[in-house]
C-alpha cells in the first residue's frame, strides 16, 4: 500500500502506520489509507485487532487545515472515525506528540487509547474559530465526562497523557519508548471483547458545570463565537441521541466554518508561521551561536527582557550605570519571578536557577565574551549612539548588537559602529517578559545572518518575531500614530474618552487608545515642564495626571484601579477645543471606525508599499500579538479584506484623508491584501 499509510501484520495485529510529516495532518490521502485500512481489518479473519499508530514527531494533529475552503475530498473524517468505530474487531490508538483536533477524534473513533506520559490531547479547534467537527463534541462527553469535554473544547487547551487518563480519556500509560509494544498488548488483551464503542457510552458528569463555565469565562470568550458554539455542542450530547448530536455538531460546525470568524482565526494561525520566514534569506543559512546575552539597562524593559533569556535557559548579564538602580532591577526580575512561581507558574528552584544565571554589573566592559547585546536604555538618540560607539569597542567580534528602541532610525544607530553589518533593532513590548510580540528591525547593512539569527532567537525565547523596516515606529507604532492623531481631534470636535475607548473595546481592543494611554503612562515622552501647556496631555501632566499610575489620568481611578469619567479632563478639553475654536458637534461610532481604524488601515498600505513589512500578514501579525487586536478579526489587513477596500477608501474620502496607492489599487480590482485561507 502506497501513500502515507502503511500496515504490517503482526501475531495476528493490524499495525496501522501514519507517516505524513511533518504532523501528520489528516490529509485526503491519509483518510484514503485509513479507510483501507479498516477494509483490510474487517476482510482478513487472522487479522483479530488493530493498532493505528504514527510515525515522526506526533500522533495527528488534526485534519489538514489546508484543505479547509477546497472541494471535499471522500473519504471525510467523520466517515473515516464512524468506520473504524463501526469494526467489529478491536482498535486501539497509540498516541505520542500531541493528539489534536480531528487526531483525537480519531482516537475517539478507536475503541481505546494507550499513550506514552509526554502526550498531549487537545481539540484546539476553538482557537481556529471552529469546534471539533468530526464527533469530537458528542464522544468526549461520554468518555471524558461534561467537565473535561466543556473546557477542552471550549478553551482548546491539550491536556496531559496523566490528566486524561484520570478523566477515562486514556486507558493505558505506555512506557516512554515502548509505545508500540505496549499498545500491541493492550490489544491482545482486548480480543474477543466486544470493542467498547465511543458513541453507546452514557454521557456522565455534571450537565450544570456547562452554563457556569461559559459565565466563569464569559470575560475571556467576548466577541468570539466559537466557544458558545462547542459548549453548545457538549450541551446537546447531554440532551440529544448520539446521531442527533452529530447532526446538530455538523450543523454548528458549517456555521462557523462558513464565517469571518474562523477565516480570520485560520488567517493568523498561518500568518504567525508565515512571519517566522524572511523573503530572500535560506531557510538553512547558519546561524551565530547565542551562549551569552548582555543587555544594557535594567529599568522595566531591561529587566523583562533579560526575563525572557534566563528562562530559555541563556545566561544574561545586566549592566547598570547606577548600583541602586542595579539592584531594584535585579529586585524587580526577583520579584516577578517569585510572584509567576507563587502562582504555580515557575518551581522555585526554577526561579533560583534563572537567577543564578544573572550576572549584574556597573561596567560596560564586562558585556565582552556576550554573543548578543540588548540595548534597552533611556529613548534619545544621542545617548543611544554614544552607547553603541563605545560597544563598538568592547563587544567581541561577531556579536550581534541589538537596540531595543521603539521608534528610532536604526540605521543612523549602526553608523555609530564600525560593524553596521551586526547591528539591528530588537523591539520588545511591554511587558517584555508577557508580550509574545517582537520586531526585528533590519538596517541597511544588517547581515542576512544576523537578521536570522535575532529571528531565530526570538522564536527560542518564546516570541512571534516580525520583521520589519526602518521607518519611525516601525510597523505597530507607525500604525498607532494615525489612530493617536485622530483620536486627539475628535476629542476636540466632541467625542469624549470614554466614547472613543468604548468604541474600540467593543471592536474587540482590550483597551481604547486614553485607557491604553493611562496604563502606559500619560507623561511618557512630555517634555517635563509644568510651565509648558501646548495640549490637552500637557494640562493634563502638568496637573499631575499621569495615568493609572498617579490615579488619574484620562480617567480617574479608585484604589481598585477602576476608571471613572473626570469632570477636570472634560473642562481641560472644552477650554482647548474653545481656545481652537473648534465647535463640538455629534459624532458617531461609525465616525470614530473610520478615522482611528481606517487610518491605521491606510498606514499599513503604506508600510507595505515601502516594503517596511515583507507581507500583510506581517501587519496583522503584529497587532494581534503587540496590541491585542481581537484575533477573530484577524488583524488590521485581514480585518479590510473583510471590510471590503473599497468601503475604506470611500470612509477616507469622507473625511479627506490622502488614500495610499495600494489601498486604491485594492479598491478600484477589488482585491484583498491577504489570499483567502
Ligand atoms: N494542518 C496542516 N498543516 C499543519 C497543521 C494542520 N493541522 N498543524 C501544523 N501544520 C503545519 C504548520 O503550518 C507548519 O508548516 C508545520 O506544520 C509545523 O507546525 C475535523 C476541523 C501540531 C502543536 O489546530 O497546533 O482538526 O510552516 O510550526 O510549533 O475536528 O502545529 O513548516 O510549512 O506549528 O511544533 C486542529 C494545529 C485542526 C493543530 C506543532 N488541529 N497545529 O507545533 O510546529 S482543525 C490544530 C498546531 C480539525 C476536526 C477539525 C501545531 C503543533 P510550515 P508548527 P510546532
Amino acid at each position: 500500500m502506497s501513500g502515507p499509510i502503511t500496515t504490517e501484520v503482526r501475531d495476528g495485529i493490524l499495525i496501522v502506520t501514519s507517516n505524513n510529516p511533518p504532523v501528520n495532518a489528516l490529509g485526503a490521502a491519509v483518510r484514503q489509507g485509513l479507510a483501507a485500512a479498516i477494509d483490510q481489518l474487517e476482510r482478513d479473519d487472522e487479522i483479530k485487532a488493530a493498532v493505528i499508530r504514527c510515525e515522526g514527531r506526533t500522533f495527528f494533529a488534526g485534519a489538514d487545515i489546508t484543505e479547509f475552503g477546497k472541494p471535499p475530498v471522500e473519504p471525510m473524517l467523520p466517515q473515516v472515525i464512524d468506520r473504524i468505530e463501526a469494526s467489529s474487531k478491536p482498535v486501539v490508538a497509540a498516541i505520542h506528540g500531541t493528539a489534536l483536533g480531528g487526531g483525537l477524534e480519531v482516537t475517539l473513533g478507536c475503541h481505546y487509547r494507550v499513550a506514552v506520559p509526554s502526550a498531549k490531547l487537545g481539540v484546539p479547534e476553538v482557537k481556529l474559530g471552529l469546534l471539533p467537527g468530526a464527533g469530537g463534541t458528542q464522544r468526549l462527553p461520554r468518555i471524558a465526562g461534561i467537565e473535561a469535554a466543556a473546557e477542552m473544547c471550549a478553551t482548546g487547551n491539550p491536556i496531559s497523557a496523566a490528566k486524561a487518563q484520570q478523566v477515562g480519556l486514556v486507558d493505558k500509560i505506555a512506557e516512554e519508548g515502548r509505545l508500540l509494544e505496549d499498545a500491541l498488548e493492550f490489544a491482545k488483551g482486548v480480543i474477543g471483547v466486544e470493542p467498547r464503542r465511543s458513541r453507546e457510552v452514557p454521557v456522565h458528569g455534571d450537565p450544570a458545570f456547562i452554563q457556569k463555565f461559559a459565565t466563569e469565562n464569559a470575560k475571556k470568550f467576548r466577541g468570539f463565537d466559537a466557544p458558545a458554539a462547542n459548549l453548545r455542542c457538549v450541551q446537546a450530547a447531554v440532551e440529544l441521541p448520539f446521531d442527533q448530536g452529530i447532526a446538530f455538531e455538523r450543523q454548528e460546525f458549517m456555521k462557523l466554518m462558513m464565517g469571518t470568524q474562523s477565516a480570520a482565526q485560520r488567517h493568523i494561525f498561518f500568518a504567525e508561521r508565515q512571519a517566522a520566514k524572511i523573503d530572500g534569506i535560506p531557510e538553512d543559512i547558519k546561524l551565530r551561536d547565542i551562549k551569552r546575552v548582555g543587555v544594557i539597562g535594567a529599568g522595566t524593559m531591561g529587566g523583562g527582557i533579560s526575563m525572557n533569556f534566563l528562562q530559555a535557559g541563556i545566561p544574561v548579564t545586566i549592566v547598570e550605570a547606577a548600583q541602586e538602580n542595579l539592584d531594584r532591577g535585579v529586585g524587580v526580575i526577583r520579584k516577578n519571578y517569585d510572584a509567576s512561581a507563587a502562582k504555580g507558574r515557575f518551581k522555585s528552584e526554577q526561579v533560583d536557577q534563572y537567577m543564578g544565571a544573572l550576572t549584574p554589573t556597573l561596567k560596560l566592559e564586562d558585556l565582552a565574551d556576550c554573543d548578543l547585546i540588548i540595548e534597552a536604555i533611556y529613548e534619545n538618540m544621542d545617548v543611544k549612539k554614544e552607547t553603541f560607539a563605545k560597544l563598538d569597542k568592547i563587544a567581541k567580534p561577531g556579536a550581534i548588537l541589538a537596540s531595543n528602541t521603539s521608534y528610532l532610525n536604526i540605521d543612523e544607530i549602526a553608523a555609530s559602529t564600525s560593524r553596521p553589518q551586526d547591528v539591528l533593532g530588537m523591539h520588545f513590548f511591554s511587558p517584555a517578559n508577557v508580550m509574545k510580540l517582537l520586531e526585528v528591525v533590519r538596517g541597511a547593512k544588517t547581515a542576512p545572518d544576523v537578521l536570522a539569527t535575532a529571528m531565530a532567537i526570538g522564536k527560542k525565547i518564546g516570541k512571534v518575531a516580525v520583521v520589519a523596516g526602518v521607518c519611525y515606529g516601525f510597523i505597530g507604532n507607525r500604525m498607532l500614530m494615525p489612530r493617536q492623531v485622530e483620536a486627539n481631534k475628535l476629542l476636540m470636535e466632541g467625542a469624549t474618552p470614554e466614547q472613543i475607548d468604548r468604541v474600540h473595546v467593543e471592536f474587540g481592543m482590550p483597551m481604547g487608545p486614553f485607557q491604553m494611554s493611562d496604563l502606559a503612562g500619560v507623561d511618557i515622552g512630555w517634555h517635563r515642564d509644568p510651565n509648558r501647556i501646548e495640549n490637552v496631555r500637557d494640562a493634563l501632566c502638568a496637573k499631575g495626571r499621569w495615568g493609572q499610575k498617579t490615579g488619574k489620568g484620562f480617567y480617574d481611578y479608585d484604589e481598585k484601579r477602576r476608571p471613572t469619567p473626570s469632570p477636570e479632563v472634560q473642562a481641560i478639553i472644552d477650554e482647548f477645543a474653545a481656545k481652537e475654536g473648534t465647535k463640538k458637534r455629534e459624532i458617531s461610532d461609525q465616525e470614530i471606525v473610520e478615522r482611528t481604524l481606517y487610518t491605521m488601515v491606510n498606514e499599513g498600505a503604506l508600510i507595505l508599499e515601502e516594503g517596511i513589512a515583507q507581507r500583510a500578514s506581517d501587519i496583522d501579525v503584529v497587532w494581534i500579538y503587540g496590541y491585542g487586536w481581537p484575533v477573530y478579526r484577524g488583524g488590521p489587513m485581514l480585518w479590510a479584506d473583510h471590510e471590503g477596500a473599497d468601503k475604506i477608501v470611500t470612509g477616507l474620502e469622507k473625511h479627506g484623508f490622502k488614500v495610499a496607492k495600494l489601498l486604491k489599487e485594492k479598491a478600484e480590482t477589488k482585491g484583498r491584501f491577504n489570499r483567502p485561507v
